[in-house]
This record gives C-alpha cells, structure tokens and sequence, in this order.
C-alpha cells in the first residue's frame, strides 16, 4: 500500500496521478482547514481529494464540484448571512450529508469513508484526526482561522505566525497509524508544508511511526527555486522562520524523511540536502497535465 500525506489543491496532481497506477492507496488527508459555517461541517482539503479522485473537481478552482452553481449562497446573502466562502449548490449536498451524519455520533473517519465508497472511489480517504484541529493565523488584524485568512481577508494581512488549536488533545486516527504501519512507501505531496502537511505531522503519533521507517519516507518538493508551487506557502513559511527553498522544507522534515525530490532545476541545492542525510533525487516535479501526473507518480514508485 502506498500512503499520501496530503492536504488540498497542491496535493490533488499528484494524489490524481497515482491513484491512475494503483488503487492501494490510502490518503492521509489534512482537517486543520475545515471549519463550521451556516451549521455545517466543512472539509475543504478531504473534499478537494475526494471531488478529484470522482472526477468531479472544479480544476479551474482546485476545489468543489465544476459546473457548480452559488443560487443558495446568493439567497443566503439576501437574508444577510455572510457569503465569504463560497459553498456551492452540488457541494452543499456532501455538507448536508456529513453534517447529518456526524451529529448521529458517526466519526470524520466513518463519514468520509462512506462518501468516497458512494463515490465510486477506491483510495482510501482517511482524516488525519477525527478530533477538533484548526490553523490558526495570527495576523496584524488579530488571530483568525487560516479560512477567514486566506479566504475571508484573500490573504493579505502580514503573518506573524501560524499555529494548531485543538493540537494537545487531538489523537491521530486509527486507520491512518494502521495505514502507515502498512505502507510499502510512505509519499510527502508537494502541499504547503506549513498549513497543509504542517498539522497532519504535528500530530505526535503520526510523527512517530513515520520516523521509524524513515526509509520509506519520501517528499515532493512544494518549492521549486524560491517560489512555492501555489498557495500561501511562502507567507506562512516566512512567519515560521523556515527557509523559502528546497532545502528549508527538507530542514522542516529532516526527522522523518528519508529521501527528496527536487527540480532538476535545484540540482545545486543537493549537497546541503544531503548532508542532512536525507537522500535527493532529481526530475522534472512540475505537473501542468495528467501526463505529468502519472510520470511522477511512476517516479514515485520506482
Ligand atoms: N477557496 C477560496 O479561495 N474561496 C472560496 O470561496 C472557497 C470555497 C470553498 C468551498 C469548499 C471547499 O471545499 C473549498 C473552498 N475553497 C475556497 C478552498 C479552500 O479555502 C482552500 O483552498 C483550502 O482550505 C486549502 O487547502
């Protein structure tokens, strides 16, 4: 079984690309970006994995349903309800569903699973806690959650730092500790290390497993040169004082990772990489198209 740490759109490529190889995948997903609105429970990066491996992502977006429509925001607006986050009217059903669901007692975990076995899915789709872990941002407009950030204030107040509220109580899930242990490999996606990958090996016993097969350990540069590969990453690094490079997110990963796919482009960054004792390995680690997912993901797997 191949195990993915992912977080949301950086990581769909190449989630997409293996999972067109093998369906023994089990994808370990991030929870720190979900967030309750309108009473109900939203799970972006879960949702961009499972909507990308249905099928039906929004790739223009990277994230919710394409071909979605916003005429239940729009009324919402209408009756002066806040409509920052744009919750579609097809991604609004998966809302209903998991809210439903989890208010009978079901778990992050159990839901999940349900939705992407109706889906038609045959990854594995495993919450990385089912328990309350949120980033939070803390910004020159005060502490807010990473959604109201990044999507509510579009990103542009100046970040202090970052943090995971909930992070001493949450407990790692079952399934995803049992997926490691099982895993021949063990991929890091090209995700924002901070936000994306940041809380799902925050969790201690996450760290801990994956620590022990070191080996089986291998990351996918989110960093190409000096600029992030999307998202908020380089903000986020920044505050957290980690090196905006190659080499900064293998010092952020050195005590588990085993082995570092970097652009061929950052050849001259291998040495300071390796002398970590983390292994490098060079290729093209761009995916504009689902060739180039599948050509990495094979990358991966040999
Ligand atoms: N991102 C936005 O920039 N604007 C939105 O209105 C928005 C809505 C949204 C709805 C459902 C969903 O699953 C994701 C959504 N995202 C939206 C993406 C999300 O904010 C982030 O990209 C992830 O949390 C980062 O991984």
């Amino acid at each position: 079984m191949i195990v993915i740490l992912a977080g949301g759109t950086g990581s769909v490529k190449l989630v997409r690309g293996m999972a067109a190889i093998t369906d023994d995948i089990a994808v370990i997903s991030n929870v720190s970006d979900n967030i309750w609105l309108h009473g109900l429970y939203v799970c972006p990066d879960i949702d961009t994995i499972t909507y990308s491996l249905a099928g039906m992502l929004d790739k223009k977006k990277g994230w919710g349903v394409s071909g979605d429509t916003f005429s239940g925001l729009e009324q919402m607006k209408k009756m002066g309800q806040e409509s920052w986050f744009r919750l579609g009217d097809k991604d609004i059903a998966l809302h209903i569903f998991r809210t439903e669901l989890l208010k009978e007692g079901k778990s992050l975990s159990d839901v999940s699973d349900m939705v992407r076995r109706r889906l038609g899915i045959k990854a594995q789709i495993i919450p990385a806690t089912d328990d309350s872990l949120q980033t939070m941002v803390l910004t020159d407009k005060g502490k807010m959650h990473l959604q109201e950030f990044w999507v509510r204030e579009k990103g542009k107040p100046s970040v202090k730092s970052v943090s995971f509220e909930g992070l001493e109580n949450a407990k790692a899930s079952r399934i995803a500790i049992d997926a490691i242990r099982k895993a021949e490999r063990i991929i890091v996606a090209p995700a924002n290390p901070i936000s994306s990958i940041g809380p799902i090996i925050a969790l201690s016993e996450i760290r801990k497993e994956i620590s022990k097969v070191k080996q089986k350990v291998v990351a996918v540069s989110p960093i190409i040169g000096r600029s992030a590969v999307s998202g908020p990453a380089l903000k986020y690094m920044k505050a957290m004082e980690v090196e905006n490079s190659p080499v900064g997110v293998a010092r952020y990963y050195s005590d588990f990772l085993g082995t570092m796919i970097i652009s061929k482009t950052d050849s001259r960054m291998a040495s300071q990489i390796e002398k970590m004792g983390i292994r490098t390995l060079q290729t093209n680690i761009m995916m504009h198209n689902r060739k180039d997912e599948i050509r990495l993901a094979r990358y991966l797997l040999k």
